[in-house]
């Protein structure tokens, strides 16, 4: 396995709540390094990516702080393709998940360069296909996944070398439990492939993600873009935009251990955690050991 690199990306300026700019030092404090040591990976800590601050607006055009956005994304963009192009596994220690949007770019292009397919596992609550047309809030952390998809402003759409980044079926979004009602018209129109918990629920999160990952092949690279309000707030408060009817313990510790048998995770975002609304630092601390699982720890030897 590639050495890791950490990326921080200290900012909220997508959120609709203060606070995921603590990310990145909350995860370092739960010990995301040594943790990541401990099973004997290489890691590098490149620190913290600047960018603006968060003027705390209301929304233009259905977009709050755009002009930021696009700023904090061109970093995220650039420090991901670079971490790529130096033969590292980037995580990105967000911040909140309007930075999925560089991040993938990023990866997409990597991947059309070197000729390989591209799958993203998008896990979260919320299916993040949102527009300035039928968006509630204007926050661009609900827009990731449309931006990606070509659907947004030419500012977002075009942050990478090709528009749209990807195509719809190259995303499987795992968990996702609230849906804006036109964000439910547009993704069903694009066709996303969502496995949703109703769907999770009938059929259980073995098989769901069996059928998620069921097309990978030796030529994959598998990008995972975890939100952790994908989990049930029972075991991670530390999130803005809590959701009940999550994942538990278990169910999320499978999801992980299921991408690691897969042996094809080449990129990593951690979102959305937000200390402000954490208990003593514990969903960091869970975010943490799910991505000791995501790079191979199980709880028995497995052959
Ligand atoms: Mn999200």
């Amino acid at each position: 396995m590639s050495m890791i690199r950490l990326i921080g990306a200290p900012t909220d300026i997508g959120a609709g709540h203060r606070g995921a700019s603590m990310g990145p030092e909350a995860l370092r404090v739960a010990g995301i390094v040594e943790a990541l040591r401990d099973r004997g990976m290489a890691v590098e800590d490149l620190g913290n990516l600047s960018g603006p601050m968060n003027p705390w607006k209301p929304p233009v055009n259905g977009y709050r702080h755009l002009p930021q956005v696009v700023e904090w994304n061109r970093a995220v963009y650039n420090a991901v393709r670079e971490a790529l192009g130096e033969a590292r596994l980037p995580v990105l220690l967000g911040g909140d998940h309007c930075l999925g949007l560089g991040s993938i770019a990023a990866v997409a292009d990597h991947c059309r360069l070197h000729g390989k397919k591209l799958l993203i596992l998008w896990l979260d609550a919320h299916a993040d296909f949102n527009t300035n047309q039928i968006t509630p809030s204007g926050n661009v952390h609900g827009m990731p996944v449309a931006c990606l998809c070509g659907i947004g402003p030419p500012e977002l759409t075009q942050i990478g070398d090709h528009c749209p980044a990807i195509q719809p079926e190259q995303i499987r979004q795992i968990g996702i439990r609230s849906v804006d009602a036109g964000e439910k018209r547009l993704v069903h129109e694009m066709k996303l492939d969502i496995y949703d918990m109703r769907y999770i629920d009938e059929i259980g999160i073995k098989r769901a993600m069996e059928e998620a990952l069921s097309d990978l092949d030796d030529n994959t690279h598998l990008h995972v873009s975890f939100d952790v309000d994908f989990l049930d707030p029972e075991i991670a408060p530390g999130v803005g935009t809590t959701v009940p009817g999550g994942p538990n313990y278990r169910e999320a510790q499978l999801v992980m251990e299921m991408i690691a048998d897969t042996n094809r995770m080449a990129s990593l975002d951690i979102v959305e955690l937000n200390p402000a609304y954490d208990d003593h630092n514990r969903t960091a601390r869970l975010a943490v050991d799910l991505v000791e699982s995501l790079f191979g720890k199980s709880t028995l030897m497995r052959l």
